[in-house]
């Protein structure tokens, strides 16, 4: 019986995957490192001191924690500035209706995001009124793929992870939410959500029904 969804933010309910991606890459070619697309999926649902430590790494480059702290907040600024007309429109197609769906039918919503942004964003696509729990990269110590964002989504849903179907972009949420206990559905491409109990190209078309046929098997 599935009583709650845990939705991951980037990538899932609005496209702000390709302005991370964007100031990462602004962030990569000032340090002259080089950085792809295929780099940059290892990036998705990793909080922002991780991401930087990655695409040092890549550069071979060794630096102090002010430096580090002083390139993170350029590329929030740089995301900041890039995310900054996002609203309404900018949702996933199927998304809105989807969380209609569920409030009408008592199945509780909540975000597991490691975005320290997410808050502003929900209200700037001005659906923050549907989340019942809002669990952002404020609010945990473990980055994806450790759990921690959705079993505290559960705990305050006061649900069994079983009782929840977690939607992510990003192979380390999937990785987080199956390592959790909770059902997962994959959104993008299946060959890298492999992990997930089901893959779907995009949020278009989610139903209760179709929910709950998908992840049925697991
Ligand atoms: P911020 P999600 C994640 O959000 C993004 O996928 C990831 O690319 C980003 O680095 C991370 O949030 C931290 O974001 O810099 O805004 O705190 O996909 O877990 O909703
Ligand atoms: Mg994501």
């Amino acid at each position: 019986m599935i009583k709650a969804c845990l939705f991951d933010m980037d990538g899932v309910i609005v496209d702000t995957a390709k302005f991370h991606f964007k100031a990462w890459q602004r962030l990569a070619d000032s340090l002259s490192i080089p950085f792809t697309e295929e780099q940059n999926e290892e990036l998705k649902g990793v909080s922002r001191v991780e991401s930087l430590e990655k695409i040092l790494a890549w550069g071979q480059i060794q630096l102090n924690n002010a430096k580090k702290i002083e390139l993170m907040d350029l590329k929030n600024k740089w995301y900041l500035d890039y995310s900054a007309e996002v609203n309404a429109a900018d949702m996933l197609d199927g998304v809105p209706e989807f969380l209609q769906e569920l409030r009408e039918n008592n199945i509780r919503i909540g975000l597991g995001s490691s975005s320290k942004n997410a808050l502003m964003i929900l209200e700037k696509l001005g659906i923050l009124h549907f989340f019942d729990t809002i669990i952002d990269g404020n609010k945990i110590h473990m980055s994806k793929p450790h759990p921690e964002v959705f079993l505290r989504g559960a705990t305050e849903l006061k649900l069994e992870p079983s009782e929840i179907v977690v939607f992510e972009d990003a192979l380390s949420g999937v990785e987080a939410a199956k390592a959790g206990g909770f059902h997962c559905i994959g959104i993008g491409d299946a060959q890298v959500l492999a992990a997930a109990d089901a893959v779907v190209p995009s949020m278009e078309g989610m139903s209760i029904e179709r929910m709950v046929s998908l992840v049925s098997n697991d």
